[in-house]
């Protein structure tokens, strides 16, 4: 079951500049992009009534830079405001609305957690990359054969989440409510599970005990994440097509101009 849609989807391609929306904030999202898909999981869990621009980033408007000036989603605009980067994004998106749904914690183990897992995140990313890049070493490339190193460094990084599981009792990272560390690292991991399966042979169920895909898997019986799911099979596919987890757009967008070095490395 989904939650009850608290937004309207519009195209950006079919405005003549950013949509204006004099109470909600517009969120400027790609469907595709984890980092766009943190800000909209942080919408979805507070309920907060937004409009969703769906931006083709493979032919952005060219007034999508008044938007954001480097031409990236997410973007949200409110009262007049644009910001951009994405966990700065969910931070003021957390504090500005509906704080009764709050993805801070209030307890200081649990914020504490959270903290570290943020101050984490981009390691813990880069880790993820870097395994699904495997013989590529191309950051966002996806290879086959990582490297023991490749793969003793994912498998530390997990570790951190199985411990966050652990100390707090799940089934959440920082224990029984969802936190911003949640939203954060979500996306990331729905694309290296798959990767990894579809590319590697490598299975994340079975790491850390199951611990990481044991968390998944109770966020995506949440009805507030099953909006913001990417579908699994156009990922698979565009993965397939690409060969890169980072792709702007699955039918116009063509991987080998921007990474012609990754021509053959994968076969589909
Ligand atoms: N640090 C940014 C990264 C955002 C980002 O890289 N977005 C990609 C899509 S996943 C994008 O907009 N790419 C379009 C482009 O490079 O022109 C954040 O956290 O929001």
């Amino acid at each position: 079951m989904q939650a009850a849609r608290t937004f309207n989807i519009h195209h950006a391609a079919d405005l003549q500049g950013p949509l204006q929306s004099p109470s909600r904030p517009v969120l400027y999202t790609h469907t595709l992009c984890p980092y766009a898909q943190r800000v909209f999981l942080t919408l979805l869990y507070k309920a907060v009534p937004f409009e969703l621009v769906q931006v083709d980033l493979s032919d952005k408007p060219a007034w999508y830079r008044a938007v954001n000036p480097r031409g990236l989603v997410p973007a949200v605009v409110h009262q007049g405001e644009a910001c951009a980067e994405s966990l700065d994004l969910c931070r003021w998106i957390d504090g500005a609305f509906n704080t009764d749904a709050p993805l801070t914690p209030a307890a200081p183990a649990a914020r504490k957690q959270m903290d570290t897992l943020l101050s984490s995140t981009s390691c813990i990313v880069s880790a993820g990359l870097d395994i699904v890049a495997g013989s590529t070493a191309y950051q966002w490339g996806i290879g086959r054969q990582p490297s023991t190193a490749q793969v003793q460094r994912f498998e530390q990084q997990c570790s951190q989440l199985r411990s966050a599981l652990q100390q707090h009792g799940g089934p959440y990272l920082c224990g029984a409510q969802p936190t911003l560390a949640d939203v954060a690292l979500l996306p990331f991991f729905e694309r290296f599970r798959l990767a990894l399966q579809l590319f590697q042979d490598y299975d994340l169920a079975g790491v850390q005990g199951g611990a990481v895909t044991q968390w998944m898997d109770h966020l995506h019986k949440q009805p507030w994440c099953q909006t913001a799911v990417p579908d699994e099979e156009k990922l698979a596919e565009a993965f397939r097509q690409h060969k890169s987890l980072d792709f702007f757009d699955y039918v116009t967008y063509d991987a080998f101009k921007v990474h012609p070095h990754l021509l053959g490395d994968v076969s589909s």
